[in-house]
């Protein structure tokens, strides 16, 4: 009779626990299953992220059943609201009564059935070279480069307390002539440095895209940051926009603009 009360209790605490466990964690995956969301990245990107895949709606015909909804709106990093967009060659947004929304500078918007949380961040000048230098020489590029852009950011990514260190260095669009075009973006975690972005080539008279953070976000809702990196091509009004996930210690593209 004990023993029989015994494994009672025994099977009871073992289907509390699986309840507990599916509450905590199997209730997030399942939600996380039904998101559903559209990301506007500048003017020329749309991505959905739709039963955990991402899909790029890069075409105008897709972009018309996207008119006249409702998105979050953030107009040079600043959230200013939810708002009517529509869609010629760029965005435009409106007020419920259709009159018109100054956008200028960095435009993301965003609409879907749950919140991505956005982050911000600050850029900053490189104070201390000595790992730039150290890329440079590992690419067997001059450790005395000039740069057209080169600044860093401090995030803690991975949430341990300690912030990440990324660096954006590049060379192109530069006025004067180089050799070879280099655009490196990398970030420094505890003396490591995990490459993120390398473009390297020879200078054929503006090529080479110019690399900037666009966003740092969690954009799925599981509490691991993503980030998004643009670039930016010469006289070309179309950037390119990658969103990356870190993952077992390397980073990966979730999904890109091309
Ligand atoms: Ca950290
Ligand atoms: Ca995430």
């Amino acid at each position: 009779m004990r023993d029989r009360k015994l494994y009672i209790i025994l099977i009871s605490i073992f289907v509390l626990f699986f309840i507990v466990m599916f509450l905590l964690f199997g209730l997030g995956e399942v939600r996380r299953g039904n998101q559903d969301l559209t990301l506007m990245v500048g003017h020329h990107t749309v991505w959905r992220y739709h039963n955990k895949k991402w899909s790029n709606l890069s075409n105008n015909l897709s972009y018309q059943n996207l008119d006249w909804k409702k998105y979050h709106i953030f107009s040079n990093q600043e959230y200013i609201g939810e708002h009517l967009l529509w869609y010629n060659d760029r965005w435009y947004a409106f007020d419920d009564d259709r009159n018109a929304i100054d956008l200028n500078g960095d435009f993301l918007a965003y609409s879907g059935n749950y919140e991505p949380t956005f982050y911000s961040f600050m850029e900053e000048d490189i104070q201390d070279y000595s790992s730039v230098q150290e890329v440079l020489r590992e690419a067997s590029l001059p450790e005395d480069s000039e740069f057209s852009t080169a600044y860093h950011v401090l995030m803690d990514f991975d949430h341990d307390g300690v912030d990440e260190d990324f660096y954006v260095i590049s060379n192109v669009f530069l006025d004067e002539y180089v050799e070879t075009t280099f655009s490196i973006v990398y970030m420094i975690d505890q003396d490591m440095l995990y490459m993120i972005y390398e473009d390297i080539s020879k200078n054929q008279s503006f090529n080479g895209c110019k690399p900037f953070f666009t966003s740092f976000l969690d954009v799925n809702q599981d509490n691991t940051y993503e980030f998004i990196l643009s670039c930016g091509r010469y006289s070309v009004s179309e950037q390119i926009d990658m969103l990356y996930q870190y993952k077992n210690n390397a980073f990966k593209i979730l999904i890109s603009s091309e």
